[in-house]
């Protein structure tokens, strides 16, 4: 593949960014660095063109740093309300039957940058997804070996990652009825190989059709309960309204409730860019859902005036993406393309963006923009960097020990969220004077605005 210009200067970019912050080995693997470490590491467009996502192309989203989990050290224990609490070797789970899914793994938070208002928290764009073969073996295996016992509702996984300051631990349930699905794995295997360190080595959940924060990496305790838990990572985050709410409102997390299955959901992958030249052009992307089949993906060159089918690619899995292209002859002009999922149910991906007060499962059909010239559309560069603003006294020290500034700079919050933003950082252990608050305020609110 030939590269045009602004894809050899972004490459470029990407590269100085790297070199920069000592990452030149993810860079090269063509993911987007949203934060450095912990690593938020999102997948490029170009990983919609491929079924299955090869392991360096995967995303990655771990709230705290990733553990360095030795296999002789670790064991998996299987204890609460059960008959025979459990220790297994890697090897033991091994010994039981295998099943293999190929599977979408995405995160939550997924598209929360286009939410408008917006919304705190990490600030992905389209990448926070990929699909992945895993390997493993039934959950339920596990847990009617261990003797489940009658009582039980639901069941708790806890990582080998330690929280950072005073976060709270990532631990997360599962509901007994979806634990017991046999589609539901701990697994061993992603795409063939040891999963990688990143993605949860040695052992991680796979709750196939939900949202990323349900697969717990680096399982090592699974307990079973026979009430609900109450981790911050439960209660509080990772809950939408269970009904539409107005743009902006607040909701207390009481009165929501857990995300579970993902939405139907398709991305153009190509054209990548918003200008191409005219001859024939291949829109194509991805499709997903929960599980439900995609029955097609239409595809729209006038913002929805018209739509022709996509033909689908051949490979498909019940839980896994499904590529998909129209091939195009347009005339020099500007377009507006629209890429929109239906499944086997009627349901059809929205063409209007529910909101929700964390910005979880966005999944429009989202307009793209493009012009089709013979000469190259190069977009206004706003290349000459803004001149660093002068940092307050105390901001290094309460901010940027745990994170680096990549992660605060991309929020763009109004002077409120600011203000929330800051207190729960002091909870979860920033070390912020009182001298230095109101400067660091300040500083946050004046340069990452909406
Ligand atoms: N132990 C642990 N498990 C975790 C997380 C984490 O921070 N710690 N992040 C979760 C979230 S929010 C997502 S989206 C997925 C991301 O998986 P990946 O990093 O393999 O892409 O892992 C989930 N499992
Ligand atoms: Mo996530």
């Amino acid at each position: 593949m030939t590269m045009t210009r602004r894809q050899l200067l972004a490459a470029a970019a990407g590269a100085g960014f790297a070199a920069r912050v000592g990452l030149a080995d993810e860079a090269q693997r063509g993911l987007t660095i949203n934060s450095a470490n912990p690593k938020d590491y999102e997948m490029t467009l170009a990983g919609f063109s491929e079924w299955i996502t090869p392991n360096e192309h995967f995303f990655i989203r771990s709230h705290h740093y990733a553990p360095d989990v030795k296999l002789a050290e670790w064991s998996l224990k299987v204890d609460g309300l059960v008959d025979h609490p459990l220790t297994m070797s890697l090897d033991d789970l091994k010994k039981l039957p295998r099943f293999s899914h190929v599977a979408v793994l995405e995160c939550a938070g997924n598209g929360r940058s286009f939410y408008e208002p917006r919304v705190p928290g990490m600030q992905w764009k389209y990448g926070g997804v990929a699909n992945g073969k895993w390997t493993g073996v039934r959950l339920a295996d596990v847990l009617k070996k261990a003797g489940v016992r009658d009582t039980a509702t639901e069941i708790l996984f806890d990582g080998e990652d330690v929280p950072i300051g005073k976060m709270p631990k990532f631990q997360r349930t599962v509901t007994v009825q979806k634990a017991m699905n046999p589609d539901t794995l701990l697994a061993f295997e992603l795409n063939g190989q040891p999963i990688p360190m990143d993605h949860g080595f040695p052992l991680r959940l796979i709750v196939p059709g939900w949202a990323g924060d349900s697969w717990v990496k680096w399982v090592k305790h699974i307990e079973v309960l026979d009430h609900e838990f109450d981790g911050f990572w439960m209660k509080t985050a990772y809950r939408h309204p269970p009904k539409l709410v107005a743009p902006g409102t607040a909701v207390p997390p009481d009165q929501m409730v857990p995300v579970t299955d993902l939405p139907l959901k398709s991305v153009i992958a190509t054209p990548a860019g918003n200008w191409v030249a005219p001859g024939l052009v291949t829109i194509s992307g991805a499709a997903w859902s929960n599980g439900a089949p995609i029955a097609g993906v239409d595809v729209s060159t006038d913002g929805g005036k018209t739509w022709k089918a996509a033909k689908l690619g051949r490979d498909h899995s019940k839980y896994a993406w499904r590529l998909w292209e129209l091939n195009w002859k347009p005339g020099e002009g500007d377009y507006r393309l629209i890429a929109r999922a239906k499944d086997t149910a009627g349901n059809m991906q929205p063409l209007e963006q529910q909101w929700n007060p964390s910005g979880y499962l966005w999944n429009v059909a989202a307009p793209k923009d493009v012009t089709v010239s013979r000469t190259e559309q190069v977009p206004a560069a706003s290349n000459a960097p803004a001149p660093a603003p002068e940092l307050p006294a105390g901001y290094k020290s309460a901010c940027l020990t745990c994170h680096q500034e990549d992660i605060i700079r991309m929020q763009r919050l109004t002077p409120a969220q600011w203000d929330r933003e800051l207190n729960k950082m002091a909870g979860w252990g920033a070390e912020i004077k009182p001298d230095d608050k109101e400067s660091i305020l300040n500083y946050l609110k004046a340069n990452f605005k909406p």
